[in-house]
């Protein structure tokens, strides 16, 4: 313990210090430009400081989570990757920029993202876990501070991720052509190309396990320059990300509303581009029979979605059934560049989804989550009491902190 101590002490003091200061959002244009004139040293320098204070945000937030979340041996081991990479970070504190130490760098980030890649798994199996000891003691305030943890330490971690391959991207060793690409964005990204990949890859799986698959019918709508096929400044795997799950949902659902044997007549998933002045929508429609509306917030919570995992074998047999978290870390990515992902449903008919881009890339700021006072408020923040006149006799059977709620009022 002896030796132990002081290094974990310092290790704390350093925490304190880096989570003082509040993450510097970049713009998608800021990204560009820097890109475009890449300096190795000047994102060295950035990163040096600016990864530690990312890390060291969420980081004080984890240390605020409920206990019984906490304590798991899932979060504890989440915890430990963001202790080891802090340190490794802060290791280049002082270096100077040599291209010994530049190489060094480079190593170091590919490390810890391998060492953050089961992060979104493994949180899961945290709340598994504590379902599993705490059951449905588990109350609603918790419920709730665990939606926003989730959220923001994803939030972060997307954040991260970028930074990260920007950096690799733009000076590791695999420093192949990539045609347009800059780091892993695409100035000209293609909307419509990516909506068809996304597609094609579902319509693959969905061939597989329904033997049919609804067609896809593409829509373009530019209200500004009439160019087509619409094109924007965006990272290309986020927008992916987030087709892919929605056409998965879409075509789950239309191909178990309809009838098996007339699968040649499966109404079509509608795909909408539109450009606007101040976003790009890219609007989802199908005709899966909707769910109520009163679910579709569920489809966007940790929790709810939080079954067993799929065994290995199950994963290849059910497989638009997907991790669950699905939704809610797409509507993350969307939200990532100041976008936004929402769902209408039409109970009976289907189910439209609307993705929002911002249209300029000067818009497109990150959007990160800060540590300070009114982040930590929420973690101690109590049964709000209600004061409209819903969820009374419906709740006669209800968990006891609804009970309790009841009676305060
Ligand atoms: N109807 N509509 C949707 C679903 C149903 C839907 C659905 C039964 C529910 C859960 C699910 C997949 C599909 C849709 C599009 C969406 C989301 C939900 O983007 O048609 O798996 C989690």
């Amino acid at each position: 313990m002896r030796v132990i101590l002081p290094r974990l002490r310092s290790v704390q003091t350093f925490l304190d210090f880096y989570s003082q200061f509040n993450p510097s959002p970049l713009s998608i244009k800021q990204f560009i430009d820097f890109g475009r004139n890449a300096c190795e040293q000047k994102s060295f320098i950035f990163l040096r400081k600016e990864l530690p204070v990312r890390l060291a945000n969420i980081m004080k937030e984890i240390a605020l989570l409920p206990e019984v979340l906490l304590t798991t041996n899932s979060c504890s081991q989440v915890s430990q990757w963001y202790a080891k990479s802090f340190e490794d970070i802060i290791q280049f504190e002082k270096s100077e920029p040599t291209p010994k130490i530049l190489q060094n760098f480079c190593n170091t980030l590919v490390m810890i993202r391998n060492r953050h890649s089961d992060v979104v798994q493994t949180m899961a199996q945290g709340v598994l876990e504590m379902k599993e000891t705490y059951g449905d003691s588990v109350e609603a305030t918790m419920e709730t501070s665990i939606q926003y943890f989730l959220d923001r330490l994803y939030m972060s971690r997307i954040s991260i991720r970028m930074l990260i391959n920007q950096h690799t991207m733009l000076f590791g060793q695999l420093n192949e052509d990539k045609g347009r690409h800059i780091g892993c964005l695409d100035p000209t990204c293609d909307i419509s190309a990516v909506v068809r990949d996304a597609y094609e890859n579902s319509r693959f799986l969905c061939d597989q396990y329904y033997l049919c698959s609804p067609e896809l019918k593409v829509t373009e709508h530019n209200e500004i320059d009439n160019l087509l096929p619409i094109n924007t400044c965006y990272v290309p795997s986020h927008l992916y990300h987030i087709l892919f799950e929605l056409f998965k949902n879409s075509m789950r659902a239309v191909v178990e509303h309809h009838d098996h044997d007339k699968s040649d007549q499966l109404p079509p998933v509608r795909v909408l581009i539109s450009r606007g002045h101040e976003d790009i929508c890219i609007k989802m429609s199908d005709e899966g029979g909707g769910i109520p509306r009163s679910s579709v917030d569920h489809l966007f919570k940790y929790m709810y979605s939080t079954a067993p995992q799929p065994s290995k074998s199950d994963y290849y047999t059910v497989p638009l059934a997907g991790y669950g978290y699905g939704l809610p870390i797409s509507r993350l990515y969307a939200r990532y560049l100041h976008g936004d992902l929402i769902l209408l449903s039409t109970e009976g008919f289907g189910t439209d989804a609307v993705i929002y881009l911002k249209a300029l890339s000067d818009e497109a700021n990150e959007l990160l989550p800060i540590f300070n006072k009114t982040s930590s408020k929420f973690y101690k923040a109590t049964i709000p009491t209600g004061d409209w006149s819903n969820q009374v006799l419906r709740h006669i059977n209800a968990p006891r902190v609804l009970r309790r709620r009841m009676q305060k009022q």
